[in-house]
């Protein structure tokens, strides 16, 4: 029997099979969960629908993050069709594609406002929305950070300070929700190559760099960052909310 048997998680952020949530979502599949999909407008429907129906999903739902209207209505939908809710997996961010190039020095207002409303906002606006579903039942709310929030990644810039305050986010939200016996943990992935990394100039050196550099001398894999979900989502996590878990292959802990 599954680990996750008789749990209900939403997942957001599914663009294809590259995604970072669609590795997670086929490992909580795996171990038992019922999920829900989202995905954000209409053109991602048509990626998503597929994927998140192979996995016998019963909800798939719209839910762009910048909406009050449409994450009120997604947790109304599970509400009403589950009766409550286990897991939330957030694994979405976005700035403007020319924010990511440059010095951090010339982001825009527009820019920092829009990367940090979708990238780091989302999740508090997310977890409100869950927390009710939530009650009783030991929830774990899980989200995907990266190392350009500790440290300087020459272009990750706003992304980088958007990531800070989704992973300080983190913990004032365990410290929230903790006695509700709801956990907040993030996972702070190493690169790997998805829709969000494509185009990035020198993406592929960074892989390199990790490669080279990692104590494990390779680059995570969809696999890798699931397993590690699968943890925090389970009750063998049940005494940690408020951490960042780092799934880079040791990346982090070097010095030089
Ligand atoms: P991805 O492109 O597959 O996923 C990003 C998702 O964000 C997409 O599904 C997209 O639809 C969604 N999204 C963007 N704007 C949205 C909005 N307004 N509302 C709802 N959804 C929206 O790429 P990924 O690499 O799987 O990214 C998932 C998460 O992992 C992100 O938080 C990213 O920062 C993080 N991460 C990625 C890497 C990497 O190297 N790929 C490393 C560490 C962390
Ligand atoms: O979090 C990310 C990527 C997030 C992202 C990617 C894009 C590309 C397309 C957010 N917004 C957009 N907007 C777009 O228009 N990563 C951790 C992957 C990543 O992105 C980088 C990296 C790494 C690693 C950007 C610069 C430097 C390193």
């Amino acid at each position: 029997m599954g680990v996750l048997e008789g749990k209900v998680g939403v997942i957001l952020g599914v663009a294809n099979e590259r995604s970072i949530a669609w590795g997670i979502a086929q490992t909580l599949h795996k171990e038992g969960a019922q999920l829900v999909m989202t995905y954000a407008g209409e053109i991602m429907e048509k990626r998503v629908r597929p994927l998140a129906e192979s996995l016998g999903a019963k909800l798939i739902l719209p839910c762009d993050v910048t909406s009050d209207e449409q994450i009120a209505r997604l947790f109304e939908s599970i509400g009403s069709t589950f009766g409550g809710l286990d897991l939330v997996v957030h694994s979405l961010a976005f700035a403007n594609r020319d924010e990511l190039k440059g010095r951090y020095l010339d982001t825009s207002r527009e820019g920092f406002r829009l990367a940090l409303d979708v990238s780091a906002y989302s999740l508090v606006a997310v977890t409100r929305a869950a927390a009710p579903l939530m009650r009783g039942r030991r929830g774990s709310v899980v989200t995907l950070s990266y190392y350009g929030a500790e440290k300087v990644i020459p272009q990750y810039n706003v992304m980088g300070v958007a990531k800070a305050a989704l992973e300080a986010s983190v913990r004032y939200l365990a410290a929230d929700l903790g006695p509700d016996g709801i956990r907040v943990n993030a996972i702070s992935a190493g690169p790997i190559k998805t829709l969000a990394a494509a185009g990035i100039a020198q993406f592929r050196d960074m892989l390199h760099q990790a490669e080279q550099r990692a104590p494990m001398r390779r680059t995570i894999t969809l696999e890798d960052v699931g397993g590690a979900a699968l943890f925090l989502c389970s009750d063998w996590s049940a005494g940690v909310t408020g951490e960042v878990l780092h799934v880079d292959c040791g990346y982090h802990v070097m010095g030089a």
